[in-house]
């Protein structure tokens, strides 16, 4: 008796932890990319929705005492579902205080200039997709 009890109640832990493990599957398919701190997050679509191109800042230039993690040319990188980023970014995160990002309609810095500050959520950029060129850098001192 107390080994059959024992079986119907490992048989309802199964069956709980089946259900537990398929909602947040379903949640996750339909909420958006949420920015980690620390990263600027350029989304294809308006209000940081779409696929998303995330940009760490690794200082990879130095310029004048200041390093940059910068992407001269869009065409180069791609969202994470593959799609090239250059002329289609309509929405950006730049999660830290810390850290800004200089977006450009021409590539290598030029053109329309839009500056992302930092912890700023830009659900609508100036240029919608004609975003070529971005340069993120350390903005606390500014
Ligand atoms: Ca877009």
């Amino acid at each position: 008796m107390r080994l059959r009890k024992a079986a119907h109640l490992a048989a309802s832990v199964v069956g709980l932890l089946a259900m537990g493990a398929a909602a947040p599957q379903a949640n996750a398919a339909t909420a958006a990319y949420s920015c980690p701190s620390n990263q600027v997050c350029m989304y294809k679509d308006a209000n940081l929705t779409g696929t998303v191109f995330v940009a760490q800042n690794v200082p990879i230039v130095v310029e004048m005492d200041r390093t940059y993690n910068q992407f001269s040319d869009l065409n180069y990188q791609k969202y994470t579902n593959g799609e090239r980023v250059d002329n289609s970014i309509s929405s950006i995160v730049a999660s830290s205080p810390s850290m800004c990002a200089d977006t450009f309609t021409g590539t290598d810095y030029t053109g329309g200039y839009q500056r992302i500050w930092g912890g700023w959520v830009v659900n609508q950029v100036v240029y919608n997709d004609q975003i070529t060129s971005v340069r993120m850098f350390g903005c606390r001192s500014l």
